[in-house]
């Protein structure tokens, strides 16, 4: 918790603000979003702060950015996500999520991009996550700390984005450690197991954002259906462009969300 609070610290100061309301992490897709939720009050780098490093993923800013909302809130922007598969710890992949509550935090929002497992979603479609299924065989947390995952996923604000848009449906988002795609095989087994979303970030976050005592929101951007569901190789490069292709419309979405989360929090 050191280096969140530490991190935590140079954002507010660089920003000339006590604490933040609300963080959200934006995955491959979502990088529109920040714009339209306000105002910009400090951008930086993340390598300027304590424990972010520059993503390697294309497709991620590598920034944070603070933003105040026409009603005067403080958005943090997390666009640094360090993944499981970085090879970097478990704490490398909470920091965002413990930076934003020692930020004072009291809401998180997690977004990413992710394969989808229902034929009928096609790439571009935004999936509410209802519930997770944590296929990393690791946790954030460590020692005897017994933490409750029942609705972890805020059924408040999912009941506020469906209000925003009464399409939206909802999944159970499956973590995997990647960083490879999954077999055909692999995701047969997951759509038996109950998953509707498979991904390689969030669960872990939504782990350790729960145990920081925030209330979590998770929304993910379905930018290709996974293997085996269509006859199409992956590729990221399909993902960046689903990504660009629904970014403007999704971007809108999130900020709605976001901006009704803040009214009612
Ligand atoms: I974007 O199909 C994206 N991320 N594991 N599988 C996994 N992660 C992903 C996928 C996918 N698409």
């Amino acid at each position: 918790m050191r280096r969140a609070e530490e991190a935590a610290e140079a954002i507010l100061s660089a920003a000339g603000i006590e604490r933040v309301d609300l963080a959200c992490t934006l995955g491959s897709g979502w990088g529109e979003a920040a714009a339209r939720l306000g105002e910009t009050v400090v951008k930086l780098d993340a390598h300027q702060i304590p424990g972010f490093a520059k993503s390697e993923v294309p497709g991620h800013s590598g920034t944070l950015t603070v933003i105040r909302t026409p009603a005067g809130q403080h958005v943090l922007v997390i666009g640094a996500r360090t993944h499981f598969y970085e090879g970097r710890d478990v704490d490398a992949v909470a920091h965002g999520v413990r930076t934003a509550a020692s930020a004072g935090a009291s809401t998180m929002v997690l977004t990413n991009g992710c394969g989808g497992l229902n034929p009928t979603w096609s790439p571009g479609t935004p999936v509410l996550i209802r519930d997770h299924i944590n296929l990393t065989a690791a946790s954030p947390l460590r020692g005897a700390h017994f933490v409750d995952m029942t609705d972890l996923y805020s059924p408040r604000i999912r009941e506020l984005a469906q209000q925003v848009d009464p399409s939206l449906e909802e999944g159970v988002y499956a973590q995997l450690s990647g960083p490879h795609y999954e077999t055909p095989a692999e995701i047969s087994y997951l759509r038996s197991i109950g998953a509707d979303l498979v991904g390689m970030s969030t669960a872990l976050e939504a782990v350790a954002a729960r145990a920081a005592g925030l209330e979590v929101f998770g929304i993910s951007l379905v930018t290709n259906l996974a293997a085996g569901i269509s006859d199409e190789p992956l590729s990221h490069e399909e993902v960046i462009e689903a990504g660009q292709a629904a970014g403007p419309r999704i971007a809108a979405l999130l900020a709605d969300i976001i901006a009704r989360a803040l009214e009612t929090g």
